[in-house]
């Protein structure tokens, strides 16, 4: 049904707070069938002059961490001050289970009933640079939608958090106490991007470790080279599941976009996320076009056999193949 409508037609409903007109649209821009191409394209132009009102919080940690309980806290306190909230849940076993997903929604239970709340899972089929592409343009529809935040929830396992840093304003590392591994962030260089640390569980036997934690890593943050000279990471405690802790969370946020609005840092932010975002994708496709030109593609094998076999320095293969390169696109450029 949405196929026959027109982009303006989408986007005004969208406006209207259509939210099944909503979530088929965000099927389109998450598409990769060719026949959507026109048509998210078409939407998300008509949509980015409305873009920019949304806060876009990250939220990342280890598996069992709290994340969704602490959204489901963190979006029902929003919500209960009038807030818009909606979450994006990138999950990168789904694709494999194609069922955690949908469990991880269920946890969402309270939320789920709110109609001021909107709950999107996205699978990130095993790559995340794949998913951020469509993730950020998302994000921009729920923006212009009304929602007054964005929330990306991602499971921590590897440079993947440090892609979706790239997508939102503000970052948060939700961790737990005990394991020892307070610095373990430090390693995968995700606590270099993260804005707030966030040890969950801070409730009965656990409470004492969590301060603990808390302390060792304000230390370590303080050495840390600062992601911003505004905005020093802070570390926080709190219970996901006894709410409490909550409402400081959100204060941060709110101190951090204080901070950062007035001096135009937040824009500049996303102004330099999009266009890494647009020269990643030009390169990406560039690559593609020329990997994929007959005669290229035959140079190529032939430089690679050679290399194989030693007939040919790699060096050389690199001269060869980057002349020939070189010279098509000076050629198809004057011709
Ligand atoms: N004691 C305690 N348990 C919590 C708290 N927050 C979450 N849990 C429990 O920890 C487990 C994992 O919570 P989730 O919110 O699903 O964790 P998650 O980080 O979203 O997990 P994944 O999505 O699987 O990565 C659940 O059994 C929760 O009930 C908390 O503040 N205190
Ligand atoms: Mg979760």
């Amino acid at each position: 049904m949405i196929n026959s409508m027109s982009a303006d037609k989408i986007v005004a409903e969208i406006l209207n707070g259509n939210r099944a007109i909503l979530a088929r649209a965000m099927t389109i821009i998450e598409s990769t069938h060719p026949k959507h191409h026109k048509l998210a394209g078409e939407i998300l132009d008509k949509v980015m002059p409305l873009v920019g009102k949304a806060k876009r919080i990250g939220i990342t940690g280890v598996p069992g961490a709290g994340k969704s309980t602490l959204l489901e806290a963190l979006g029902m306190y929003l919500i209960n001050s009038g807030l818009k909230v909606a979450i994006i849940a990138i999950d990168p076993s789904s694709s494999i289970s194609g069922g955690s997903i949908l469990a991880d929604k269920t946890r969402m239970t309270t939320l789920l009933r709110e109609y001021n709340a909107f709950i999107r899972p996205v699978p990130s089929a095993g790559h995340l640079g794949g998913t951020s592409r469509r993730t950020r343009e998302l994000t921009f529809l729920l923006d212009a939608a009304g929602f007054d935040v964005v929330f990306i929830e991602t499971v921590g396992v590897g440079q993947s958090e440090v892609e979706v840093a790239d997508l939102v304003d503000f970052f948060c590392l939700v961790q737990i106490a005990g394991a020892g591994d307070e610095l373990q962030g430090i390693k995968k260089g995700i606590m270099e991007v993260a804005d707030v640390i966030i040890i969950n569980k801070c409730d009965d036997d656990n409470k004492m470790m969590t301060e603990i934690a808390k302390n060792v890593l304000k230390n370590a943050l303080h050495i840390l080279k600062p992601k911003y000279k505004e905005w020093q990471t802070q570390a926080l405690t709190c219970s996901a599941r006894d709410n409490t802790g909550i409402e400081n969370i959100w204060d941060v946020v709110e101190m951090f976009y204080a901070t950062m609005e007035p001096n135009g840092k937040v824009a500049s932010i996303r102004k330099g996320q999009n266009i890494r975002w647009m020269k990643q994708q030009i390169e990406e496709n560039v690559i593609n076009m020329i990997y994929n030109t007959q005669d290229i593609k035959e140079l190529y094998s032939k430089a690679k056999a050679s290399v194989e076999s030693n007939k040919l320095s790699p060096r050389n293969a690199v001269e060869t193949v980057s002349q020939y390169i070189a010279e098509k696109l000076t050629y198809d450029v004057l011709k």
